[in-house]
């Protein structure tokens, strides 16, 4: 794997993409926007930085660059403005996913779409549909950067390096999102079996709410004090990519359009996922408790409630 077109040359996309410079992953990065100067500053600025990092060809480009890339990485469209949920930029990015998604196909494009814009998990469906790709190929960034949230509050709240506690956040990138309690582990011991173990503050109720109040609000409180998050997704996103570019088979709540969730037809959400260099290669269907599994139903119906509102 070699190339990364990035469609949206915005600050998530150019975050992403300076991510991606340090790593060595791939050999040409490719920016595309409808702002053909803003993708060319954004790209010479990138480039100028590659004595510094690891070798990397960096430079603007067409839609037309989709047919040989490996993966297309689609950050375009509107973003959140203070107060307004991710479920509310629908109307506007989905016109601009309804242009660029056959357009890019159309070009020839093979390998796998990795889908960013919010509201992002009904935009993976309809990239799905639009695409006429298999689910395996078309994934949505979904919860990864909230687990990620999720992961480093409980480092903060342990006083562990955040890479040693494993977390999900599973179910719609968005209001809904389901902090999945039960599957959360510290150095192998169960989240509800650490606190003796550590002998700090424990996960009281009051502890819990406001953690999970503050994994469901991070970005409108980024986006109230600096109008957007951009850093964090871009990293989440270098992660994902190498595991695609990789094969690495690892383990990451990916959004992906489901055949059937509960009595749900082709529902898009995020479950933990094997993910390697065919994208998706198996999701795992985790067991939850019975309050989780309810609220992954209410996460799961309000995603097919608004893809539906849309489609009818
Ligand atoms: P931005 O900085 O406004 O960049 C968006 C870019 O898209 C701009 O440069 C536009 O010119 C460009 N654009 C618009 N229409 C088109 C088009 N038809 N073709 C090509 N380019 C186009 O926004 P930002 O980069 O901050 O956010 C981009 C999207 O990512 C928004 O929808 C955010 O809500 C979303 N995010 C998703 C996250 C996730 O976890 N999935 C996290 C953060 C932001």
């Amino acid at each position: 794997m070699k190339k990364i077109l990035i469609v949206g040359a915005g600050a998530v996309g150019t975050s992403f993409a300076y991510s991606l410079i340090h790593k060595g992953l791939v050999e040409e990065i490719v920016l595309y926007d409808i702002d053909e100067k803003k993708a060319k500053g954004e790209a010479l600025d990138l480039a100028h930085g590659i004595y510094f990092t690891k070798p990397v060809e960096v430079r603007a480009g067409g839609l037309e660059e989709a047919k040989d890339s490996d993966i297309v990485v689609i950050t375009a469209g509107a973003k959140q403005r203070p107060g307004e949920t991710r479920l509310q930029l629908l109307d506007r990015n989905i016109s601009i996913y309804k242009d660029l998604v056959p357009e890019i196909v159309k070009n020839g494009f093979k390998g796998i779409f990795l889908i960013v814009t919010n509201p992002v998990d009904v935009l993976t469906y309809f990239a799905y549909t639009f695409s006429g790709f298999p689910r395996n190929r078309v994934i949505g960034s979904g919860t990864v950067l909230d687990s990620s949230r999720f992961a480093y509050l409980l480092s903060k709240h342990c006083d562990v390096d955040p890479r040693s506690v494993n977390a999900y956040v599973i179910g719609e990138h968005g209001d809904t999102a389901v902090l999945a309690w039960s599957l959360t582990h510290i150095g192998g011991i169960s989240i509800s079996e650490f606190c003796p173990v550590c002998g700090r503050r424990c996960f009281d109720e009051d502890v819990k709410k406001a953690i999970i109040k503050e994994v469901r609000d991070s970005a409108y409180k980024i986006i109230e004090y600096k109008g957007a998050t951009y850093y964090a997704i871009g990293l989440a996103l270098v992660n994902i990519v190498e595991a695609i570019v990789r094969d690495e088979n690892r383990i990451l709540p990916v959004s992906t359009v489901h055949p059937q969730i509960f009595e749900f037809k082709d529902v898009p959400l995020s479950l933990p996922s094997i993910v390697g260099r065919n994208g998706v290669k198996k999701v795992l269907r985790v067991k939850l408790t019975e309050e989780e599994e309810k609220e992954l139903y209410n996460s799961a119906k309000f995603i097919k409630e608004a893809i539906d509102s849309f489609s009818s």
